[in-house]
Formats: C-alpha cells, sequence, structure tokens
C-alpha cells in the first residue's frame, strides 16, 4: 500500500485544497495529512487562522481523500513523519517548489500546480467588498 503525506493549514477550506488532495491520493492508496497547529501558525507562519485546528482537522477528516490527520507543529518534522509513517511519496503545492528536495533521500517529492485562481487571502478581500 502506497502512502502518501502532505502539509499545509488549510484554513478557509475551498476547492483549491480539495483539488491537491484528490491528486495527492492518485499516488497512492493512503493519504496523511500534517495539519499545522494553531501555535504553527502563529509562530511560524504569521497566520492567524480562521478555524481552530480541531475545527480545521475536522473538515479534513471529512473529505474522502484523507485517511489520517496529524498536526504539524514546527518545520523539522518531515523526514521523522516520512520515517514513522512509512510514506512513499510526499507531495505539495508548486508554491513550495525546490523548498522540500532534501527529503528526496526519504521519499519520492512531488510538486503539483496549484489551482491558481483561488486563495484564502482571495476569499477574505471578496468578502470585505
Ligand atoms: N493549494 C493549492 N491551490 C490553492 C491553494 C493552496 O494547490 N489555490 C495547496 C498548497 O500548495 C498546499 C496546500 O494546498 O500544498 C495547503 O495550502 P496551505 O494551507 O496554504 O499550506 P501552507 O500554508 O503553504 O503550508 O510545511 C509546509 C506548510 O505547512 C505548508
Amino acid at each position: 500500500m502506497k502512502r502518501i503525506i502532505t502539509y499545509g493549514t488549510y484554513d478557509l477550506l475551498h476547492y483549491g485544497h480539495i483539488n491537491l488532495l484528490k491528486r495527492a491520493k492518485e499516488f497512492g492508496e493512503y493519504l496523511i495529512v500534517a495539519l499545522s497547529t494553531d501555535a504553527f501558525n502563529w509562530n511560524e507562519k504569521e497566520k492567524r487562522c480562521y478555524f481552530s485546528y480541531e475545527e480545521r482537522k475536522q473538515l479534513l477528516e471529512s473529505i474522502r481523500y484523507v485517511d489520517l490527520v496529524i498536526p504539524e507543529e514546527n518545520w523539522e518534522q518531515k523526514i521523522n513523519d516520512i520515517q514513522l509513517y512509512k510514506i512513499d511519496t510526499f507531495v505539495m503545492g508548486d508554491d513550495w517548489r525546490g523548498k522540500f528536495d532534501f527529503l528526496k533521500d526519504y521519499c519520492e517529492v512531488v510538486y503539483l500546480p496549484r489551482t491558481p485562481e483561488i486563495s484564502t487571502t482571495q476569499i477574505k478581500k471578496d468578502l470585505r467588498r
């Protein structure tokens, strides 16, 4: 059974996220999402989430492509995650292209095209109109 992992905040979940998860799942049979915790988002990504970690986790667990949601608490956990969960393929949107190539020593690394027209920032802007 081929196992895939991907990482993200997934706040204000939208179809761009779903497109990514759908395509990531096509690389195997078991997809793990490492979901950024509220603390990691705030301290490391300067992102204040609209939905809490538990709410974002509940949303992701309801998506048919997602098999397991684990916390992403720091930038350094990826190698350990890949070894612990016996990951075959690491997948991220191509806004991260190249940033995780160091993981190629541990698993396949795939960057998928983002869904260009949608982002949480755009949604928030549109809602303010
Ligand atoms: N994404 C996408 N299309 C969009 C928006 C997002 O394909 N229109 C993808 C991103 O490329 C990413 C995933 O959806 O692979 C989650 O996006 P974010 O929640 O913005 O993830 P990010 O904050 O970039 O966190 O350690 C890695 C980080 O946790 C990634």
